[in-house]
């Protein structure tokens, strides 16, 4: 079998270089498991820090119905965060340089206090300075964004750009706050942050012991992207996306050539 040097070397250069590839499960990867994957991505991140870009949080994935629902994978993932996919509120994107992006709506947790472990909601939310409207830019580096989980998860979870809006103390209920995801003004998307995991705190949870599994804490300062409310959906070319949540706020940026 290939190594799993091999194959961090095989997402790596798909991500940076924005060129779709096979799935490994097809590709010298049959073998591959969950742990393997995880180690593939662990060394994928590794090699864009190496070249400059440094950690900012985590993501979280498939934490909603209607995401497991629309890519048929049912186990909860995660992914790492760096600097250089950080998309500025209000800001464009080109799609020159993704292979195939969609837009989905998500909460977002800025952290005060390091986590890491089984903690409680409330120890999860005792460690929030902020929370804020977000979306995820997903773009899976395999053909026809079709992946298993062992796939996925060694590609970084499709990860690959998120933009904020603006933060709020977490001293509100943002159990279930309404949000619409608009495309040049047309919704496309409606949604509710119950619908990731009924409470999105519970996601933070998950990333705690997530966090605990791969051996590597949650920082204060970073954030953690709860996962996508709302199917994802397709970006293209001339589309200003905005992402309004009740009371906290929206979240935009354009979509160029
Ligand atoms: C995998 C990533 C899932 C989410 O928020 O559920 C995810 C994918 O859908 O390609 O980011
Ligand atoms: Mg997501």
């Amino acid at each position: 079998m290939k190594t799993i040097e091999h194959f961090a070397g095989v997402v790596d250069d798909a991500a940076r270089t924005a060129k779709s590839i096979q799935q490994l499960t097809l590709n010298g990867g049959d073998k591959l498991t969950e742990a393997d994957a995880y180690e593939i991505q662990r060394q994928s991140i590794e090699r864009r820090v190496a070249r400059g870009a440094h950690r900012v949080g985590m993501k979280m994935g498939f934490t909603s119905r209607a995401k497991i629902i629309q890519m048929g994978v049912s186990d909860m993932l995660w992914g790492r965060l760096t600097v250089d996919m950080v998309v500025e509120d209000g800001g464009s994107i080109s799609l020159a340089n993704y292979v195939h992006p969609r837009v989905e709506p998500e909460i977002v947790f800025l952290l005060k206090h390091d986590l890491i472990g089984t903690i409680t909601p409330l120890q999860a939310l005792a460690a929030v300075e902020a929370v804020a409207p977000a979306m995820e830019i997903i773009d899976s580096r395999f053909e026809n964004f079709k992946f298993t989980l062992v796939d996925v998860v060694a590609d970084n979870s499709s990860s690959s750009g998120f933009v904020t809006g603006p933060w709020h103390r977490p001293d509100f209920d943002f159990s279930n706050l309404g949000l619409v995801l608009n495309f040049n003004g047309q919704p496309r998307q409606i949604g509710s942050t119950a619908a990731i995991l009924g409470h999105p705190l519970r996601s933070l949870v998950a990333a705690a012991r997530f966090a605990a599994q791969a051996n590597e804490p949650l920082k204060a300062g970073w954030m953690v992207m709860a996962g996508g409310a709302t199917a994802a959906e397709p970006l293209v070319a001339g589309t200003h996306v905005e992402m309004e949540m009740q009371t906290i706020g929206r979240v935009s940026f354009s979509v160029t050539a």
